[in-house]
């Protein structure tokens, strides 16, 4: 258990809880955060509450406390939890990830930048040039990241509007060698609108307010932030591109700017204008440009401008990838190449107007609480009852019901999407909403207010509602067929596969197919979302779990405040209540008789250097009573359970003199001293 600091400051593990109630861990919570001790262990968990202040502890010498200590040896720290995946990664060859949860808001991205600053500290004691350039990259990278796919929304002031999973690949001596990101979907939408209060990607702004004049000019823009539309909702706009119609047909209304456009995208004026109005359609053998109405030429300036940013942001993730991919490493020289994972994603979100984005957003964190559902509270307990350890179950919300509702072949919300995206002729968003209602009416976790007239909550006809795992949301379905459609007409992949820019030119390959080859239906936003999440969780999975639980105490973004209700609510779905019994009444240890053989045989006269027990299992029995830890153990089948960490320290210590007794006795064997 984590050492203790002074108890004016709570207990630093809330398995030391006297009882496990809810008010008993939210005064400790609260007496914590009061404290400034934001930081507190369930077992191997770290809890981490977000203090909204800069606080004093993280510098070097908050490090130097951490470096290649236990994890029980420290107060509770996110160093502690990277040390930990650190060491399993070099001492035991482990894959290790560590994921970092919370909703939106609750510090998940400042921990992983903490953690990835305190893996970088304690690497490369040798200062090899190699190796520092990649540490260097990989913290420099996080800037530029967040530059393009964070943006102010009315939960976050830098909320990030992607899915980030980057791995940190080490060579055996420990240090980092290279690293790979994986970003999941960008919240493209936001580059042409934003909901009241919120902003568009930082870059704009930094863009505008930081680039030197020059750039400026180059890029034809000015200063001021009113100028954008895309940027500044609501005002009164010059300089933007716009359409007026003239009879049925949509015309340019500002032709100045479509050679900005053309001149900045390196392609010609007349070629961005026929792209903007006309789109090229097979019809038969025949190949026709047929003119777009206004809210056609409309709908595909946004998609152009929303595909331009997110195949941006892709492209700046390739860049990265290319310069800290692992460059020159033998395996079979230099042995395997073991890996840290760290998972920073977009957390849960209500807003006043949820839409496909959040609905995305919020299924990703079903899967994640899923994850850890099946990793901490399931399989633990599984793991005993299959054991044959003595075991009272400990009842959790397991939200595998959410996530077969918006997942499950057939069934599920993506797959009635899908198939409304199917549909020949005009689909409407209304027509989804009718297909969720009859497929989903009976699911407990669904309605809508075709379903339920009398919820108050569902203001809209066109509103659907899921009981998430962190609480209810109400989507809008208006816009869901268009996002998950996601629709580019070819017409603008050609234009800018065309450019004499080769960079643009290599962001749309499939520019190259000609109308008469495009023929194939791509995948949905939303089965592609899934898909990656599927593969995502597979990945974590695979690997040695980790995990910070990030609360957000308020909703003022106030280091004051700690928000009974709000943090309750929180630490309730988060499951952290269920975490702590788990943990508490289970083992932190445990390993399979004649592997605890192997290595502890040494201890006792009546195990070294054999056993003439009738079993290994035996055998284990009579070692551990022989160093007085029979209380403190439990014997599966296969299995010995130990319960607290000093115990195998202990083991350890005493596994350390006996070989040094053992080293100093040969040595005398030879000299012919003994
Ligand atoms: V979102 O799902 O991306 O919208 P996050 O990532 O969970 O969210 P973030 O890490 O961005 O939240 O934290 C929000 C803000 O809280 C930061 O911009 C900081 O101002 C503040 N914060 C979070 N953690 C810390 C911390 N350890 N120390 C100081 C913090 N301030
Ligand atoms: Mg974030």
């Amino acid at each position: 258990m984590a050492e203790q600091e002074s108890l004016e400051f709570g207990k630093a593990d809330f398995v030391l809880m006297d009882t496990v109630s809810m008010p008993e861990f939210m005064a400790n919570l609260r007496l914590r955060f009061e404290k400034g001790r934001i930081y507190t262990f369930i077992g191997e968990v770290v809890v981490s509450v977000n203090p909204y202040k800069l606080l004093n502890i993280y510098g070097r010498d908050t490090i130097e406390q951490y470096k290649g200590r236990e994890l029980y040896e420290r107060p509770p720290h996110l160093f502690a939890i990277a040390d930990a995946a650190y060491k399993a990664m070099k001492r035991r060859s482990k894959d290790t990830c560590i994921v970092i949860s919370g909703e939106s808001g609750a510090g998940k991205t400042e921990a992983s930048k903490y953690i990835m600053q305190y893996i970088a500290a304690i690497t490369n004691p040798s200062q090899r040039a190699e190796v520092e350039r990649v540490k260097n990259m990989l913290l420099k990278s996080n800037c530029v990241l967040e530059a393009f796919g964070n943006a102010k929304t009315n939960r976050n002031d830098n909320s990030s509007r992607f899915g980030k999973y980057m791995d940190i690949n080490f060579d055996f001596k420990g240090d980092p060698i290279g690293g790979h990101i994986n970003n999941y979907l960008l919240e493209k939408s936001r580059v042409i609108v934003q909901q009241p209060g919120e902003r568009s990607f930082h870059s704009f702004y930094q863009l505008l307010q930081g680039g030197s004049d020059q750039i400026l000019r180059s890029l034809h823009l000015q200063k001021s932030l009113s100028s954008y539309n895309y940027i500044r909702v609501g005002a009164q706009l010059k300089g933007n591109l716009k359409f007026v119609v003239d009879g049925d047909t949509p015309l340019i209304d500002n032709g100045k700017v479509v050679s900005i456009i053309a001149e900045l995208l390196s392609t010609k004026t007349d070629m961005v204008e026929k792209a903007l109005l006309y789109r090229t359609v097979a019809t038969g053998r025949d190949i026709i440009d047929k003119q777009h109405t206004e809210q056609e030429a409309s709908y595909g300036r946004d998609a152009f401008a929303k595909a331009i940013y997110e195949r941006l942001f892709c492209w700046i993730v390739t860049r990265i990838n290319d310069i800290i991919e692992v460059k020159n490493y033998d395996t079979t020289v230099h042995g395997k190449n073991t890996v840290i994972g760290v998972l920073d994603i977009y957390g849960f979100e209500i807003f006043d107007n949820n839409s496909f984005e959040q609905f995305c957003i919020n299924y990703c964190n079903e899967k994640l609480q899923q994850l850890f559902i099946q990793l901490v509270l399931k399989q633990e307990q599984e793991e005993y009852q299959r054991e044959g350890i003595p075991w009272k179950h400990i009842d959790y919300f397991n939200n595998q019901i959410i996530v077969d509702l918006v997942e499950q072949q057939h069934k599920g919300i993506i797959a009635i999407l899908d198939d409304a995206c199917m549909n020949v002729g005009k689909v409407t968003d209304e027509m989804f909403l009718e297909a969720l209602n009859s497929k989903l009416g009976k699911h407990g976790h669904f309605s809508s207010r075709k379903l339920c007239a009398s919820d108050k909550i569902l203001e809209f006809d066109r509103d659907f509602r899921i009981r998430h795992y962190a609480g209810d949301v109400v989507y809008s379905v208006v816009g869901f067929i268009d996002k998950n459609k996601d629709t580019l007409f070819q017409d603008f992949k050609r234009l800018m596969y065309n450019s004499s820019n080769p960079v643009l030119k290599n962001m749309w390959p499939e520019g190259k197919l000609s109308i008469t080859e495009v023929t194939k239906r791509p995948l949905t936003a939303a089965t592609l979302f899934k898909n990656s999440m599927i593969a995502l969780v597979d990945n974590l999975a695979s690997k040695e779990p980790y995990y910070v639980r990030c609360i957000k105490p308020n909703d003022k973004k106030s280091p004051q405040i700690f928000d009974d209700e709000r943090c309750r609510h929180q630490v309730e779905y988060l499951g952290l209540l269920e975490n702590v019994r788990v943990r508490r009444a289970g083992f932190a240890f445990r390993q399979t008789y004649e592997k605890f053989l192997h290595r502890y045989k040494m201890i006792s006269e009546f195990t070294w250097p054999n056993h003439d027990l009738p079993s290994d299992k035996e055998a284990v029995k009579k070692l551990v009573e022989h160093c007085g830890f029979q209380d403190d153990v439990a014997y599966g089948k296969t299995k010995i359970f130990i319960r607290t960490p000093r115990t195998l320290f202990t083991l350890e210590e005493l596994r350390a003199q006996m070989l040094v007794r053992i080293v100093l006795f040969l040595q005398k064997v030879w000299r012919g001293t003994l």
